[in-house]
């Protein structure tokens, strides 16, 4: 069994979109391991998002994850990772296969519904960089 990082982000959470998205994640078979609803502080985005810090998009990045509160969650199946990658879609909504979750609730590129780990390595740290050990 694997494990991933997700994030319902703020403009889901707002829409009232987060019981539709943690009613498919069930669905596709995740074991939601950890969930809180947390709201971000500057610094947090900041560190979560660091390697994005020389882009443009950056400030608004934080801005906007900071705009409201989210669900993190660490989300458990085999394949945890690109599965939830899977099912979230392309970054931009507009290019987001038909039936995933940034297809459906995605409003822009920018507020793209859902945050998942891209690899392994990745899950790891983001995970530990919202919960402690269990
Ligand atoms: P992803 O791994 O699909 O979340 O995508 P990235 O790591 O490339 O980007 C992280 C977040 O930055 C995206 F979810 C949204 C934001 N972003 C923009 O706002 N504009 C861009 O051009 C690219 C990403």
């Amino acid at each position: 069994m694997e494990k991933t990082f997700a994030i319902i982000k703020p403009d889901a959470v707002e829409a009232k979109n987060a019981g539709k998205i943690l009613a498919r994640i069930e669905a596709e078979g995740f074991r939601v391991v950890a969930l809180k609803k947390h709201s971000i502080s500057k610094a947090e985005a900041e560190g979560f998002y660091a390697e994005h810090k020389e882009r443009g998009f950056f400030g608004s990045l934080v801005s906007y994850m900071t705009s409201g509160p989210v669900y993190v969650m660490v989300l458990e199946r085999e394949n945890a990772v690109a599965h939830w990658r899977a099912v979230m879609g392309a970054t931009n909504p507009a290019n987001a296969e038909p039936g995933t979750i940034r297809k459906e609730f995605g409003e822009s590129i920018a507020r793209n519904a859902a945050h998942g780990s891209a690899v392994d390595a990745d899950a790891a740290r983001e995970v530990t960089f919202f919960f402690s050990a269990a």
